[in-house]
């Protein structure tokens, strides 16, 4: 496989205005005609298209057939010698749905045919310029057997349909917007619709449409219901409307990803569309809502404004995930809903930026696009756009979207185009800002604070650095933006006076925006007289970049902030902080029990104070997400070298320490969150569960201690029988079947999978609490679990749920020091390699992370990245992650 560099990027020599596709479908031998209209935008007569395992039946150039020495076709390449200035190109070739595993082009989910054509799926199904900024004109015509495929879908509206003599029947779709190819679908089989209007802020009424297998209809409310929030949502904060007449939606259930945001006819992962009370969690309740907008926004940010070239991507991902995250924040609790955004970032998408396949947001090269579809194109992009808007503030982010979507409505651009719209309005130049795009790695920044009593006066003193990446050495400081203030010791805010450079006094009220643009740089803040000790800084609120900082915060300035700071994130960062100030020397010391009082005085102290004002709190979301200990992950990304044991161990001898220590309170709480009221998944109730649950999970630490025992597990149990939704039930069968006496979990787990066999979705959580067993004898149940009827290698929903959540968060089974997890999860990557490319790259990403560990496991998952390597026929996909791994 060859890399292809940015920087070679050159536009396209033809424009195809319009294709008029015609599809007569059939399971192994779909026939695919398509009539092309070329122009030649300059001298070249030599037109190469792109096409991948097409069998080619005919060729013609405006109705003429071609001979055989007037084109090639080879290395998934057509080339057409000699072309008029502009023609008709006619071509019909031949594909098979039913032998398509790797879920990109035209293949088929159980008996519906679908399509995924990004990032370059098109040309698996018709020769064409397969790449974004070529935008043509859509029509397509579906043909199929009315019995196996009773619905025709398409982008676009349908215009005409019809039956043929032989009894076939069609249907004639046209989309018109120009679009790039990789926003093309069709999808044919036996589906059902949920139906509903949405009328416009002009008052042009839309069709919408959810469409599923019959099975599955009662699962669509939820969607439906969070693409008209999502709808208006857009036209409310960004003036933006829905451009067709129709918006269809179809679940599928065997997808690469989430979900596709094809132009008018989104094709959705069903884990990401469906959902009931019964088999869905909150969890996976608020996924569909934040995925149904990701697409709907989608159509602005991606389809009437798309990327120039792949390199491009964040243009599209990183500013929908941004739109999504705030359009998430207003239909939830925005506090919770940043720590929850945070805590995925600092924990995975740190982790990947200080890996062997950390890149820019913008990379400058590939080899496979499919592998860039990643945390640090998405989030990292996202938190880039974040910056953007928080620099200029809401109107002028306001404006220079406006301007962004209307100056390059229909246009294929990038990301400096964007940022170009931000100069714009904002009159600023960020030059250094676009750093951001080009520099992988996650900068660290160090302050330190200076009291001086005498001139009552505070300075911070600045420092940052980003640390070298593959092929990326000697980074440029960037222009970091720090949302902070000042908090005296008793917690009250302080007026913010800032002393510039010039001598001038800026006051910046109880909040202000400090700008990093130098390796080292100092602000100090004048004004001070009232204070008697040093203030206390609340720096980077709400996140405001995607960096990690240091401060030497003392314990009680972190209690302070606890409980004090008027900004949500930094008083649970400030908790995070103090949480891992605590755990990391008992990890390092390896401890196997902990003593609160003597190893933890001020945690103890802070968990009294959460759980003591727990009985008044208001805001259940945010009280559970301050009393939940960092995650395995989160304190794994604080080591070069992850002591996996001891991690592991502490966290549960401090979950178990914080159990014992506050049992009834933890009962108590738990008691009080007990609801009547009927299952709804909105906001308050959503964070009612999540704190029951929470309580519920220590409760549960006291599963081995006697005098407990009894108590907790017929807690657990209890929940299990009698709970009315998902949520619940799958916290106290998690809680049962991690337990340590296995017997606990045993009749639940049979139980489950008694009654929901039948919904492949559900049953893919059941695969999913048992491969996260934390205990190395899991490896032998997720071994016997890959021959059990309901998994399936084909279905990338299993294999996430089975063997990704083994590798990816079950640190103990996966890392255990025999090696037997890395051989396991080797020996999936290289089946999978040979069906579903995509999947096998994405699921061999733990392996890559071998630096991180001890010198044997080093080893032992280098061993098995050159086992993969060592194969035959591996696809571009792992090829460019494994060498990665092992340069
Ligand atoms: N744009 C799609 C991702 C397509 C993945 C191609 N391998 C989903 C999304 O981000 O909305
Ligand atoms: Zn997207």
């Amino acid at each position: 496989a060859q890399a292809i560099y940015l920087r070679n990027y050159q536009a396209p020599e033809f424009a195809l205005d319009a294709i008029d596709l015609t599809f007569e479908l059939d399971p192994q031998a779909t026939k695919v005609s398509a009539e092309i209209q070329v122009r030649a935008l300059g001298e070249n007569r030599c037109l190469v298209l792109d096409g991948q395992d097409l069998t080619l039946l005919s060729l013609a150039i405006d109705g003429r057939p071609l001979d055989a020495d007037e084109y090639q076709y080879q290395n998934d390449q057509l080339t057409l010698l000699n072309v008029p200035s502009a023609f008709c190109l006619s071509t019909q070739v031949e594909i098979n749905p039913q032998a398509n595993s790797a879920l990109e082009g035209l293949y088929l989910s159980n008996a519906l045919y679908c399509t995924q054509c990004e990032a370059e799926g098109f040309r698996r199904i018709s020769f064409f310029l397969d790449r974004p900024d070529v935008l043509s004109r859509f029509t397509t015509k579906l043909i199929a057997d009315p019995q196996h495929a009773p619905i025709l879908l398409a982008n676009g509206n349908p215009i005409a349909q019809g039956t043929l003599a032989d009894g076939r029947h069609w249907v004639q779709w046209q989309d018109p917007f120009p679009k790039p190819c990789y926003l093309f679908a069709l999808v044919a089989g036996d589906l059902v619709c949920i139906q509903d209007t949405f009328v416009t802020q002009s008052g042009r009424s839309v069709d919408l449409q959810i469409w599923v297998e019959a099975e599955n209809q009662h699962k669509c409310a939820h969607a439906m219901r969070s693409l008209k929030a999502a709808m208006r949502w857009d036209e409310e904060v960004y003036g933006r409307e829905y451009d067709l007449d129709i918006y269809m939606i179809v679940a599928v259930n065997d997808f690469n990803m989430g979900a596709m945001e094809n132009k008018g006819l989104n094709i959705f992962n069903s884990a990401c569309a469906l959902a009931d009370p019964q088999t869905t969690t909150d969890l996976g309740f608020q996924r569909v809502e934040s995925v149904i907008a990701h697409e709907y926004f989608h159509n602005w940010s991606g389809n009437r404004v798309t990327c120039r070239d792949w390199f491009q991507l964040s243009l599209k991902e990183g500013f929908t995930v941004y739109r999504d995250q705030a359009f998430s924040a207003d239909m939830n609790f925005a506090g919770v809903q940043r720590i929850e955004e945070v805590t995925m970032l600092r924990s995975a998408q740190f982790a990947e930026d200080a890996s062997p396949t950390a890149h820019p947001v913008r990379p400058d090269h590939y080899m496979e696009i499919n592998n860039f579809y990643t945390l640090t194109v998405y989030e990292k992009g996202a938190e880039i756009v974040r910056m953007l808007a928080n620099l200029l503030g809401p109107q002028a982010f306001r404006q220079a979207c406006d301007l962004y979507f209307t100056r390059f409505d229909g246009q294929a651009v990038t990301v400096e185009d964007f940022v170009a719209c931000m100069e714009e309005i904002s009159q600023r130049d960020l030059s250094q800002f676009m750093r951001w795009y080009h520099q992988a790695g996650t900068p660290h920044v160090q302050v330190q604070g200076q009291y001086c009593p005498q001139t009552a006066s505070y300075r911070l003193d600045f420092q940052q650095a980003t640390p070298d990446t593959p092929g990326q050495t000697n980074k440029q400081p960037l222009l970091i933006p720090i949302t902070m203030g000042l908090l005296d010791a008793q917690g009250r805010p302080l007026p913010l006076k800032l002393k510039l450079a010039s001598g001038e006094i800026q006051a910046l009220g109880l909040q202000g925006v400090l700008e990093l643009t130098q390796a080292q740089q100092s602000f100090e803040f004048i004004g001070l007289e009232e204070l008697t000790e040093a203030p206390i800084p609340s720096l980077l609120r709400g996140f405001s970049a995607p960096v990690k900082l240091s401060f030497p915060y003392t314990p009680t300035q972190l209690a302070t902030l606890m409980a004090q700071d008027t900004d949500a994130f930094n008083r649970w960062d400030a908790g995070q902080r103090l949480a891992l100030d605590t755990l990391m020397p008992l990890i390092d010391a390896q401890v196997t029990q902990i003593d609160l009082a003597q190893d933890a005085p001020m945690l103890l102290e802070a968990y009294r104070a959460l759980l003591t004002e727990a009985e008044h709190t208001q805001d259940q979301a945010m009280l559970a997400s301050m009393l939940r200990l960092p995650s395995f992950a989160y304190l794994a990304e604080q080591y070069a070298c992850i002591p996996v044991e001891a991690i592991e161990q502490v966290r549960q001898a401090m979950r178990f320490a914080l159990a014992r220590t506050f049992y009834p309170q933890w009962k108590a709480l738990y008691q009080a969150q007990i609801s009547q009221q009927a299952y709804a998944p909105e906001a308050t109730q959503i964070a009612q569960r999540s704190l029951k649950n929470l309580c519920l999970d220590y409760l549960l630490a006291l599963a081995a201690v006697p005098e407990y025992q009894q108590e907790v597990y017929q807690i657990a149990l209890t929940q299990w029988r009698t709970s009315d939704n998902m949520t619940d039930a799958r916290a106290a069968l998690t809680l049962l079947a991690h337990a340590p006496d296995a017997s606990w979990g045993r009749d639940p787990l049979a139980e489950f999978a008694q009654r929901w066999q039948q919904d492949a979705l559900t049953m893919d959580q059941w695969f999913s609490i048992q491969a996260t067993r934390p205990y190395a004898d899991t490896l032998q149940q997720v071994q016997n679990l890959l021959q059990h009827p309901n998994f399936s290698l084909k279905n990338p929903n299993k294999v996430r749920a089975l063997i990704g959540a083994f590798a990816q968060q079950n640190p103990l089974a996966f890392h255990q020091i025999s090696g037997a997890g890395y051989a396991w999860l080797a020996d999936q990557v290289i089946e999978l390699n040979g069906f579903n490319p995509q999947i096998a790259a994405r699921l061999v990403i733990p392996l890559t992370r071998w630096q991180r560990y001890q010198d044997t496991r080093q080893t032992l998952m280098r061993a098995q990245l050159e086992r993969i390597q060592a194969q035959a026929n591996l696809s571009a996909d792992v090829y460019e992650i494994v060498t990665k791994a092992l340069q």
